[in-house]
């Protein structure tokens, strides 16, 4: 756990949180930014400091899986650090209050936090028809919207809906539904986080930064926060070795798919798709829960033009990725930056018979080295934090 000097300053508890729980998670989200553990006290103290800021939660054409994602996670109940550190004035789902009263709720909350407060957007805004097709008490999601936008402090699009469109807007897109930033004709910086529905941890580790920086995290060319979607699926994922040596899962249940090999001939979108999945791993339920890991193909759902878009079982682009050795230029890559993958020269080719080629065994140890250095920041800080809380579960402290 990182030291804190101050901690002692910190509140004993942060809602159901105890100290010592928030400073692992501040500690696990500073590995998560890329920035080392030991801001995670840092950022412990900063956010402790800080008055909370308002938040009203817009909701359009979604399936609630955004903020459910929120609420069901674990390890250190997100959930309760969400509501302690940001104060959620408004939430259509999560409001006590319906109808009438609901929407004098609202209409309260940005009056008194008028340019203070941060907008958060769930969901897909249609634009067919002004909009007709997502009205809230009588008006539609659109107005609501650009109405809202200009009094915020900052506009958060959580999950693939209010970031592209997402579900709603797979073809044939009846009713024109396009992400936050699109339906505010790009007058306004959105930062967008990906992802049906998109990691607990993004969205905390984005709060997080916004408070203890007092600036918005370093966005790419799609406006999602590179320390949460810079690299590949792909380059972190616990399967690449099989990839390189050509050991791939045919069917489900097929030897390859019981044995853990790789998930490209099922439609694994993971060479086409940036997010943190492999890293920082989804709801805590278990070694291995995010999707590949159970044996499901990625299937691109934090990716423009992949999640809902490209047919579940084709193979993925693998653009992408050279097998060649030639170095990708910066902007070919959709986050920006270079790939830094396996070393070229230890590829096989992808579709050779099994038995040609440098074996699994060699490739996974030098893949696997890659991806674990990838991972290793987030993983270990998350696997720290378990194990000093079994520990201290058994010494019976705090
Ligand atoms: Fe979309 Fe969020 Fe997917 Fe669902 O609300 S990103 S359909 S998980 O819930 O907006
Ligand atoms: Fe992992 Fe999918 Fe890449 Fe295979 S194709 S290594 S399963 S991300
Ligand atoms: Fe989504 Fe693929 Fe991650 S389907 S949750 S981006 S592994």
């Amino acid at each position: 756990m990182p030291k804190c000097k101050n901690s002692q300053t910190l509140p004993s508890h942060f809602g159901l949180v105890s100290r010592r729980d928030f400073l692992k998670f501040c500690g696990v989200a500073a590995a998560a930014m890329g920035l080392p553990l030991s801001m995670g006290a840092k950022i412990a103290e900063a956010v402790a400091a800080l008055k909370r800021p308002p938040v009203i939660w817009l909701s359009g054409q979604e399936c609630t899986g955004c903020t459910e994602t929120l609420l069901r996670s674990t390890h250190p109940t997100v959930e309760s650090l969400i509501l302690d550190l940001i104060s959620l004035d408004y939430h259509e789902a999560l409001s006590t209050p319906s109808g009438h009263l609901a929407e004098e709720a609202k209409k309260k909350a940005i009056a008194a936090n008028k340019g203070k407060f941060i907008l958060v957007v769930e969901g897909a805004i249609p634009m067919k028809d002004n909009g007709i097709y997502c009205q809230i008490g009588g008006r539609t999601m659109l107005d609501i919207l650009k109405e809202t936008a200009p009094l915020a402090m900052g506009i958060v699009a959580i999950g693939s809906c209010a970031s592209w469109g997402g579900i709603p807007s797979s073809g044939p897109n009846p009713t024109g539904a396009v992400g936050a930033a699109e339906a505010l004709g790009g007058k306004f910086k959105v930062i967008n986080i990906p992802g049906c529905p998109p990691n607990p941890y993004n969205f905390l580790s984005t709060v997080l930064y916004i408070l203890t920086f007092k600036k918005l995290p370093d966005l790419d060319n799609q406006g999602r926060p590179r320390f949460a979607y810079r690299r590949l699926i792909h380059e972190g994922c616990e399967r690449r070795p099989h990839f390189d040596a050509g050991r791939f899962a045919l069917e489900y249940d097929d030897e390859g798919h019981r044995r853990g090999w790789c998930l490209y001939k099922l439609g694994c979108k993971g060479p086409e798709t940036y997010n943190n999945c492999p890293a920082i791993l989804f709801g805590n339920v278990g070694a291995r829960s995010w999707p590949v890991g159970t044996g499901c193909p990625c299937f691109g759902c934090s990716e423009k033009g992949v999640g809902f878009t490209a047919p579940i079982a084709a193979q993925a682009s693998l653009v992408h990725f050279s097998t060649t050795g030639t170095p990708f230029k910066g902007e070919e890559r959709v986050g920006g930056g270079r790939l830094c993958l396996t070393p070229p020269q230890t590829f096989p080719p992808i579709h050779p018979p099994e038995g040609h080629g440098p074996s699994a065994a060699t490739v996974g140890v030098l893949s696997g080295l890659t991806g674990v250095a990838l991972g290793a920041g987030a993983i270990t800080a998350t696997k720290l934090g378990k194990k000093e809380t079994e520990s201290d579960d058994k010494a019976g402290k705090e």
